[in-house]
């Protein structure tokens, strides 16, 4: 980047970081739920950090477990309810959480089909209970362990534990994904549908990446929260998807770049065939995101433009 423009980007991102808000417009509750051993405690661990070091050293868990996931305008609350089989008396408990659910992550564990009868009889409760609170909140069914070589396809796990329901509930929207915490990037895929669901289903249409992407001609924008969490929005599926991987990846570049050379926290860094153009913000006292917008059609100064415009709505949302 030239000096001049490397200016005039200081000037508009101490703009932008001016513009700062800490309020919160769109809070999105996910239950994680499903039998004991599943993998919820592990997805939950993977959601905070990404790091496989620890996810898979987890005991059955006693009590209900939080993250907080912080994005611009939006924060993702995670619960991993308990799942052994006391716990799916415990009504309470379910009403409370999911009450105020936007969504439900239903966990069931692909290698172990001895565990899918309890699996069905367990989501038929969580159903019936949700028909009794009178709420209608998509289900995504996540087939997790598919690393293991005896994990069952998701035709298979359908049949067993959502087909014979499937009658009942006739108004439901159900996902099925194949995952693995094993592989990450398909547990943030889901997490991404999901979001892309709920701003659909709200009519949320001033969505910041998806005007961003518009606005730069980008090939992606990619948001990723304090610990490199990625949420990302791309007019391909198939680039976004491809994308999760080097995403991954970038994060530590960009760390790296940052911490170098970066006062404002806006830069651009080349890697293979993408450029990327990344600012960072501070969302809370201890707390930043980082947006990337990969390969754009603009020049820099009008990325910073537009990035100051967008972040001064009020109206945008993520
Ligand atoms: N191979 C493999 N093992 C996994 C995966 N996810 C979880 N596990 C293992 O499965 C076991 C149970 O995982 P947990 O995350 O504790 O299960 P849970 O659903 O939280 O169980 P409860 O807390 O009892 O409801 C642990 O030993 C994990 O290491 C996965 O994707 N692949
Ligand atoms: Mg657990």
């Amino acid at each position: 980047m030239k000096d001049d423009e490397r200016d005039y980007c200081d000037f508009y991102m101490q703009t932008c970081l001016e513009t700062l808000t800490n309020k919160y417009r769109i809070t999105l509750r996910i239950v994680l739920y499903g039998p004991s051993g599943a993998g919820k405690t592990s997805i939950l661990k993977l959601i905070k950090t990404l790091n496989l070091k620890d996810v898979l050293s987890t005991v059955p868990s006693v009590t209900v477990e939080k993250e907080i996931k912080k994005l611009l305008l939006m924060k993702l609350i995670f619960f991993a309810l308990p799942g052994q089989k006391r716990y799916l008396f415990n009504r309470e408990m379910l009403v409370k959480y999911l009450s105020n659910a936007d969504a439900l992550f239903y966990v069931v564990d692909s290698a172990n089909p001895a565990s899918f009868r309890f699996a069905r009889i367990m989501l038929h409760h969580t159903l019936s209970i949700l028909a009794t609170l009178g709420k209608q909140i998509p289900i995504f069914i996540l087939a997790n362990k598919q690393d293991l070589p005896n994990a069952l396809p998701i035709a298979v796990i359908r049949d067993s534990i959502w087909s014979p329901l499937m009658k009942e509930f006739p108004d439901i929207k159900v996902y099925f994904f194949a995952v693995s915490v094993l592989n990450p990037t398909t547990v943030v895929r889901v997490i991404n549908e999901c979001l892309r669901l709920y701003l659909q289903l709200n009519r949320e249409n001033n969505v910041f990446p998806l005007r961003l992407l518009e606005l730069t001609n980008a090939e992606s924008i990619v948001i990723f929260d304090q610990d490199g969490f990625p949420i990302f929005f791309s007019d391909s599926e198939n680039d976004a998807y491809s994308t999760i991987g080097l995403v991954l990846e970038l994060f530590n570049l960009i760390q790296k770049e940052i911490k170098q050379n970066i006062a404002n926290g806006f830069g651009i860094i080349r890697v293979g065939n993408y450029t990327l153009a990344f600012v960072r913000r501070q969302i809370d006292k201890d707390y930043s995101v980082t947006i990337a917008i990969k390969n754009f059609h603009v020049s820099v100064n009008e990325i910073s433009s537009i990035l100051t415009d967008l972040l001064q709505q009020p109206s945008c949302t993520l």
